[in-house]
């Protein structure tokens, strides 16, 4: 059926992408769909945090150009935790712009395509100015980074990818590219196909908007409801005074409503 959830086991041994296959594992060996999403502003705070969430978690999201003192220490030691802690690292770049531009940016300052499992990219800018950069570097053993999840839905108050078709536009984008493509950045679940997973940021139990446009709901909405795969959490976890308590609630919360389907 379309826009319904395959069992995970099942999405493991299907999937051809090979990002996806050690996603699917880390998920099933940590039970947990569970993102953090690490908004700190210095290295070491970031650092701790993710030495403390690397148990609860199977991805940890960064924004690099956040970090008020970001090093090549920094992703050493970031890509250490991972390894040893088994996570997926995440940044949060959103390439928008000409392939070139994104190709300059990926090996840039921040050399993000070293460090980075998965980054965030835009479909504004079209098929030709995305699948093909980025599949260059994914298959160039000299990189870390293996996949792309295209912003299909923004979490966003008012944002224009609600506008028509947009997000029609960017599905079809990710669906003729799934060696490349390994999901999408929503808040509902957009495509039929099974192997590419649904990331769902704009998720708190704890409060429903910031100031600044960015509008929540809770983890039943998110994978029930919405059918999204792994929820994205940021402040819910990292304002909080007590984090691990708040890993172990989101952890469980959300990984109990993914389960579901693969004992049915
Ligand atoms: O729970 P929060 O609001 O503290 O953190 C949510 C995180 C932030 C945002 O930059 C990011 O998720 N995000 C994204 C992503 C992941 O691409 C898209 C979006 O639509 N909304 C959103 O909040 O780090």
């Amino acid at each position: 059926v379309e826009n319904q959830r395959t069992p995970l086991s099942e999405r493991e041994s299907l999937t051809e992408n090979a990002l996806n296959k050690k996603i699917l594992s880390v998920m099933r060996k940590k039970k947990s769909n569970l993102c953090l999403a690490i908004d700190y502003t210095t290295s070491e705070e970031v650092l701790q945090l993710a030495e403390i969430a690397g148990p609860f978690v199977m991805a940890i999201k960064v924004h690099a150009d956040a970090i008020t003192d970001f090093s090549e220490e920094f992703t050493r030691k970031l890509t250490t935790l991972a390894n040893d802690m088994d996570f997926i690292i995440f940044e949060d770049r959103k390439f928008g712009d000409t392939g070139n531009t994104n190709l300059l940016q990926l090996k840039g300052a921040q050399k993000i395509a070293s460090w980075a499992d998965v980054v965030t990219v835009h479909a504004v800018q079209g098929t030709d100015s995305i699948a093909g950069v980025f599949r260059q570097l994914i298959n160039d053993p000299n990189y870390r980074l293996s996949g792309v999840l295209l912003i299909a839905q923004l979490s966003t108050k008012g944002s224009l990818t609600a506008l028509d078709g947009y997000t029609e536009s960017t599905v079809s984008i990710a669906e003729e590219n799934r060696d490349v493509i390994s999901g999408f950045i929503a808040q509902t679940r957009v495509s039929g196909f099974s192997d590419l997973l649904n990331w769902t940021p704009g998720v708190n139990l704890d409060a429903k908007t910031d100031s600044a446009g960015q509008q929540w709901r809770g983890v039943d909405e998110a994978i029930d409801v919405q059918q999204n795969d792994i929820i994205i959490v940021g402040r819910g976890v990292t304002s909080s005074s007590e984090p691990v308590q708040q890993l172990k609630r989101y952890r469980r919360i959300a990984w109990e409503a993914l389960a579901k389907d693969d004992e049915s």
